[in-house]
């Protein structure tokens, strides 16, 4: 039995990348639930109500910035900015900075960046994105601009972006919850076929707790949140982890009418900065595009040159926003 879901894992894990669309039809074990028609909205977001263009103009801001490359002066001037952004929302903001060493032996000065509410309430739920940009579009159709940094418009900036928003609702609302946003760095300096080499923010968060004992009861990671035409499947991790988290963020999904982009069904397995969050005893989720027509499994700007401001829509970001206000509203 062991060793059949050590090879049922390694199965998926090399599905992860690849186009098998049998496989994840094989892992559609979740039934689809009733959903609300659109329009029908069941639930208010009560924190008040999410600002897509707000969330837009976060997006676009830190792509102004240029790529948030570590080592860069972007990624410096950017990472200055979250910081104050976060403080001017009322938060209680550590910076966490680090030098992290890369698959390739590149020294990386980085910096994680943790926003407390309510710091002094036990019960924390964790929300949490990458913050910096991929060095190389090596998925780049043209060959000549594989060595370019992406502008991580949707890898990265969307989830910065609608955590931001969020922040900024939870200021507005003066709410009495325990929410943590983090920001991540060094998730994107990877190199495929090395899952360590992923996510080095987030592992250095873990071996290095900012607050002692920190243990938030759930944490949801938002990754690609803003691409055209997005769709959200349930991730193979996250059902591992925290099956109920997901189950109540699809619900809630449905509850305010966007059944058609979070689709109840299992994706695929994604190794991101929430695996490394889930090794270290947090539950964790990780809400992110599935691309059933792509090789990556993700829109097919990701890791391109194209991932820039032409590949977002505001409507996206707005169901990502909507849905997670309202689940905290619950929370
Ligand atoms: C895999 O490709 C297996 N994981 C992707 C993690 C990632 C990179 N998220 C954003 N950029
Ligand atoms: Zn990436």
């Amino acid at each position: 039995m062991r060793r059949l879901i050590i090879g049922y894992l390694a199965f998926l894990l090399l599905s992860c990348g690849s186009n098998s669309g049998k496989v994840r039809e094989n892992l559609d074990f979740l039934a689809e639930s009733e959903s609300a028609a659109p329009g029908d909205v069941m639930m208010t977001a009560t924190l008040g109500d999410f600002d897509a263009d707000s969330a837009y103009n976060y997006l676009a801001k830190q792509v102004a910035f240029g790529p948030r490359v570590p080592n860069t002066e972007a990624h410096r001037k950017t990472g200055d900015w979250l910081s104050s952004e976060l403080k001017r929302h009322g938060a209680k903001v550590t910076e966490q900075k680090m030098q992290l060493k890369a698959f390739d032996g590149t020294i990386l000065d980085s910096r994680n960046i943790f926003a407390q509410f309510n710091p002094e309430s036990k019960d924390r739920i964790l929300l949490l994105a990458h913050w910096d940009c991929r060095p190389w579009a090596d998925k780049d159709p043209d060959p000549s601009r594989r060595t370019e940094p992406v502008d991580g418009a949707n890898d990265g900036a969307s989830g910065v972006a609608v955590l931001l928003e969020i922040a900024r609702q939870l200021a507005a609302n003066s709410i009495n919850k325990g929410v943590d946003i983090l920001f991540v760095d060094a998730e994107d300096w990877g190199t495929d076929g090395d899952e360590d080499s992923w996510a080095l923010g987030t592992q250095y968060f873990v071996e290095h707790p900012i607050v002692k004992g920190y243990s938030p009861r759930e944490a949801i990671l938002l990754d690609m949140v803003g691409g055209e035409g997005a769709i959200f499947c349930r991730e193979y991790f996250s059902e591992r982890s925290a099956p109920e988290v997901a189950e109540q963020i699809w619900q809630t999904a449905h509850q305010l009418g966007y059944d058609k982009m979070f689709l109840n069904r299992m994706g695929s397995a994604v190794m991101d900065d929430h695996v490394q969050l889930i090794k270290a005893g947090i539950p964790a989720i990780d809400i992110i595009e599935y691309h059933p027509n792509e090789p990556s499994g993700f829109n097919s700007r990701w890791h391109t040159t194209s991932d820039n401001m032409e590949g977002i829509s505001k409507t996206t970001l707005k169901a990502v926003g909507v849905t997670l206000l309202s689940y905290l509203n619950k929370f």
